[in-house]
């Protein structure tokens, strides 16, 4: 059935929700501008900023002249370290305290770079970063969120290239709940979904990188405008199991998704990235894949974002580019970030 002029529901097999794709309204051709803008004029170090290298943060502590991905506490941490778990269950009005850490990942010592222009080993060892405090903290918590928020539209006030982790003692809602449907699939089908799903999407109108480890898709329900997926081809289930070849192949797949967003409108794309691996519980994963999301707010240009509100917040998401245009596009923008390219 070609969707691509019908008005439609589609569902997110990870969370059981829904989108309504309304693909008429795209119909009219494309005004904006795809033009480069002066990139940003920012410092290798910048006096002023909280992550550079030997400069103050807020709280007085001086960072130390770290030189490739460096790790610290989050000085305004939103979990907190050696609460007791416990339930406090009042019918209608339950709660239970939660304990857990937040950490600052700061990707380079280099103010003024972006993951895309990043050379591969130094993505490389933001990976091994990451896999080593999810490898860390997962022996405490039985959770732990990397992620990355980027840009000034996802809240990001600070250019310098970074992101978090929040380590908890419960496993939060998104992850629950992928974590269901997931077991659910496998108990009924014996696959793990999103190995199945990745079978599927290979070679099809929903691709936007595919290598022999890795795929990135729009996926068949994204939200937003040019929400991606990235997944591994392989059967994994947590950041720190990948070996050397398939992280090398991921700081690859990791700076080309990345320079194509910045591409498309010929800005910083801005985001909010994460991963999801199997929650650090007893009992077997088989039914987990790995995978990472790519949330991004813009639809038209640098400055028209998408906003979740009125239907939204009220009913369900929506959407007018299809899944399937928006794959389209981000495989027609060059693989190679802009600000690099006159450097070739
Ligand atoms: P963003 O990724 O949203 O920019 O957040 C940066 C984090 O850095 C934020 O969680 C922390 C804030 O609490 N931070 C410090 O830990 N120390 C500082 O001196 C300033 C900001
Ligand atoms: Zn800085």
């Amino acid at each position: 059935m070609d969707f691509s002029d019908l008005v439609h529901r589609r569902q997110n097999p990870l969370t059981g929700r829904w989108v309504l794709v309304s693909p008429h309204r795209t119909q009219r051709p494309w005004l904006g501008q795809i033009e480069p803008q002066a990139a940003p004029d920012l410092q290798v170090h910048d006096a002023d900023c909280y992550l550079c290298p030997g400069n103050n943060r807020a709280n007085g502590a001086t960072n130390p002249n770290y030189e490739g991905p460096w790790a610290f506490q989050n000085d305004f941490p939103a979990l907190l370290l050696g609460s007791n778990a416990d339930t406090e269950a009042q019918d209608l009005f339950r709660a239970e305290v939660v304990s857990g850490e937040c950490r600052v990942i700061c990707f380079s010592p280099n103010h003024s770079l972006t993951l895309p222009q990043l050379s591969k080993e130094q993505v490389r060892s933001v990976i091994d970063c990451w896999a080593a405090q999810s490898s860390e903290l997962g022996t405490q918590y039985t959770w732990v969120q990397l992620f990355e928020n980027k840009g000034a539209a996802m809240g990001c006030s600070n250019p310098h290239p970074h992101g978090q982790l929040w380590a908890s003692s419960h496993v939060p809602d998104e992850p629950a709940i992928e974590d269901e449907r997931q077991r659910a699939y496998f108990a009924e089908t014996g696959h793990s979904l999103l190995t199945e799903v990745a079978a599927q999407e290979a070679g099809g109108p929903r691709v936007v990188i595919e290598t022999p480890d890795w795929l990135v898709i729009v996926p068949w329900w994204a939200v937003w405008p040019f929400e991606t997926l990235l997944m591994p081809r392989f059967s994994v289930q947590r950041i720190e199991h990948l070996n050397a070849v398939q992280r090398d192949g991921l700081a690859d797949v990791l700076r080309e998704l990345t320079a194509r967003y910045d591409n498309l409108f010929g800005c910083p794309f801005p985001y909010s990235m994460g991963w999801h691996g199997a929650p650090y519980l007893p009992g077997d994963h088989s039914h987990w894949v790995l995978h990472a999301h790519f949330y991004p707010p813009l639809l038209r240009s640098a400055t028209v974002r998408k906003f979740m509100v009125g239907y939204e917040m009220l009913a369900e998401a929506q959407r007018d580019l299809t899944p399937e245009q928006a794959a389209e596009r981000l495989r027609r923008v060059s693989p190679t970030h802009y600000s690099l390219r006159d450097a070739q």
